[in-house]
């Protein structure tokens, strides 16, 4: 029995829920009780940060971990290449989007009010993003996806971030063009069987949590 907790606007835990869809894996998603941090949710998950999954007793954080675990128990359809070099390579542009790319889109969540705005900073980090995806261009040039034609550990967590990148260019209007091969991959993911449908469930997610930031 597998136990997420998870919210429907967690990225982290959208890169999961793409991860459980392909692998065939039924779970049950628990809201972390009081939100995430709270003091009742920490008790449960010390670093008080969703994902974590509950295995059989057994609770794990961090949504690269719980990829590697699931990805062991469940090994079918393989989710890491087999050469070892490109299994590398696929760990190496995970880390590379959870900490070069994600933490920069996070840094516009605090922009979405109007009334918070400064169009410095939103110019600055846009040019700081877009080389960050020129960057992971130079990485590795996706075929179509980026360890090949299937869909690997590497490719979950950029689902959501490209979501949440258009949600954020609609709404604060930067410049940013993605390189020609990154725009490729992105709609090749997006539309992957095993990704639209979270993709679009996190869009209507991540459309109703701007839409309550502006209003308030
Ligand atoms: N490195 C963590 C990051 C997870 C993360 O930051 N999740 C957000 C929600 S998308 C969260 O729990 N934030 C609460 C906090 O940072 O206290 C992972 O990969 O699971």
């Amino acid at each position: 029995m597998l136990v997420l907790y998870d919210l429907a606007i967690s990225s982290y835990g959208c890169k999961t829920r793409i991860l459980l869809r392909h692998k065939g894996l039924e779970w049950t998603s628990l809201a972390p009780p009081d939100g995430y941090g709270s003091p009742a949710y920490c008790k449960i998950v010390p670093s008080g940060t969703i994902p974590a999954l509950v295995h059989d007793g057994f609770t794990l954080g961090e949504s690269d971990a719980i990829a590697e675990y699931l990805n062991e128990l469940a090994p079918e359809p393989a989710m890491l290449p087999e050469p070892i070099k490109e299994r590398g390579m696929a760990r190496a542009l995970s880390r590379f989007h959870d900490t070069r790319i994600e933490p920069l889109l996070r840094a516009y969540f605090g922009q979405v009010a109007p009334a918070n705005r400064n169009a410095d900073f939103i110019a600055e980090n846009a040019a700081l993003l877009e080389r960050r995806f020129h960057q992971l261009a130079e990485i590795r040039t996706p075929s179509p996806l980026l360890t090949g034609t299937n869909l690997s550990l590497a490719d979950c967590g950029f689902a959501p971030s490209f979501a949440i990148l258009n949600c954020l260019q609609g709404l604060l209007g930067f410049d940013l063009t993605l390189p020609a091969s990154i725009k490729a991959y992105k709609a090749t993911l997006c539309a992957h069987p095993s990704v639209r449908d979270e993709y679009a469930a996190y869009v209507k997610a991540l459309d109703e949590w701007a839409a309550a930031k502006i209003a308030s």
